[in-house]
């Protein structure tokens, strides 16, 4: 093919005049391919583009593009919510002029990153900024053939990309993995005090609080979460923000909630509110933008989840477990201590029950703590059995923990009990 008068050292570029050769299987002893394994039929196709005034080539280029090569599209299924239909974008490139030419999974797979190769189709150098819907992690420059050749650390999640005239460059682009955001406030009955209206931060003062969330050593099942770990400055925050104790935070299917999504662990702070584990931030989970029901569970109340599903995204959402007017999932999923909703306490054992007789019980763990042999033995720390979380496991005499077993069971029939409203 040849345009206009173009020689192999020059490009007739205002040429309106296109040659081809139709056909190059010559059987003779002339100019051509000699052999082409019998085949003789041969259909070639072109899209021609006039223009009007000036060519612009980074147009024409974009239109041979899309000629060659369609744009594949295909119906994305999950259940992580959905997307709006006509305004998401994956990916930004800001000038006009740098084509995307190939956008794509890395040859080891999507784990290590999605390759972008990018050309400058004009005769000017240009920039580009490379940004994605989420912020640009990490970036590395990589040859055509995705061999690493650098790191381009993007810059507020944004990547700004150099190119000589008519360059075509290759970028390894690793997203931030999408995250939405919850403001959640719970309350615990067991460290509740009407007086304050607030929880008590016993556990803290004492010193009893650990760095590293507990549930992993409880075997519960993280996902996308878990190994949280605070430090000793956060935990020396006191007042209304002074943090009572960690929360597993869950995020659920909007219509399946037995199905978990992602999981996060939080700090409680003494009002209510759940915060990551920097004690400042609002919670973040591994999550698209879409709708969960969203359900909290600690290591010796029952958990509860929201009835309805809420919409999340990146801008913190608040949601007040503590409120009788936010619904939860089930019958007397919550405790109302005055009107403000709390956890019912007293599951020792993590298990979704509280039970104060019988096998599996939350009693005998409390008696077994203190030593099994003297009723009116304590211990101090941060424990399970330790129903009122005051940094001391009492079986007998005032404030003991073995009382509000009995009490959140109904208080008259030792063998009833109250079981955990989460699918
Ligand atoms: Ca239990
Ligand atoms: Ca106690």
């Amino acid at each position: 093919m040849k345009l206009g008068n173009s020689t192999y050292g020059t490009f007739d570029s205002g040429s309106s005049q296109l040659r081809f050769t139709a056909g190059g299987n010559f059987q003779g002893s002339g100019p051509g391919i000699p052999d082409q394994h019998g085949d003789t039929l041969f259909h070639y196709g072109f899209s021609l583009r006039p223009h009007e005034g000036a060519y612009d080539q980074v147009a024409a280029m974009r239109f041979a593009l899309e000629h060659q090569n369609p744009f594949v599209v295909g119906p994305c299924t999950g259940t992580g919510g959905s997307y709006p239909a006509t305004t998401f974008g994956a990916f930004t490139f800001s000038d006009p002029d740098v084509l995307l030419w190939a956008l794509k999974p890395a040859e080891e797979g999507i784990a290590s990153g999605i390759i972008a190769r990018l050309w400058n189709v004009s005769n000017a150098a240009q920039s580009t900024d490379i940004a994605s819907t989420w912020g640009l992690g990490a970036a590395q420059t990589a040859t055509h053939i995705e061999t690493n050749t650098g790191t381009a650390p993007p810059v507020n999640g944004t990547l700004t990309a150099a190119f000589a005239p008519q360059e075509l460059r290759t970028f390894r682009l690793t997203p931030n993995s999408p995250a939405v955001q919850l403001a959640l406030r719970v309350v615990l009955e067991g460290p509740w005090s009407s007086g304050g209206q607030l929880m008590r931060d016993d556990l803290r003062a004492a010193g009893l609080l650990p760095l590293t969330e507990p549930y992993t050593a409880l075997s519960y099942a993280h996902v996308g979460g878990g190994g949280e770990t605070t430090t000793p400055t956060v935990l020396q925050t006191s007042g209304a923000n002074a943090v009572v104790d960690w929360v597993v935070v869950e995020l659920r299917d909007a219509t399946t909630p037995a199905t978990v999504i992602a999981t996060r662990c939080g700090l409680l702070q003494r009002d209510g509110d759940v915060v990551a584990a920097d004690g400042v931030s609002a919670l973040s989970f591994t999550a698209a933008t879409g709708n969960y029901r969203i359900a909290v569970r600690h290591r010796n109340h029952l958990g509860a989840m929201t009835t309805s599903a809420f919409t999340l995204s990146g801008a913190p959402l608040a949601v007040d477990l503590t409120a009788p007017a936010t619904a939860t999932f089930g019958t007397d999923a919550r405790k109302n201590l005055g009107g403000t909703m709390a956890l019912w306490a007293g599951d020792v054992t993590f298990n979704g029950q509280v039970k104060y007789a019988g096998a599996a019980n939350d009693r005998d763990p409390i008696l077994a703590a203190i030593g099994g042999a003297v009723p009116t033995a304590t211990i101090p720390g941060y424990l399970r059995e330790d129903v009122n979380m005051d940094g001391v496991v009492k079986y007998a005499g005032g404030t003991n923990d073995r009382d509000p077993i009995l009490v959140n069971i109904g208080g008259s029939v030792p063998t009833a009990v109250r079981v955990a409203q989460l699918p």
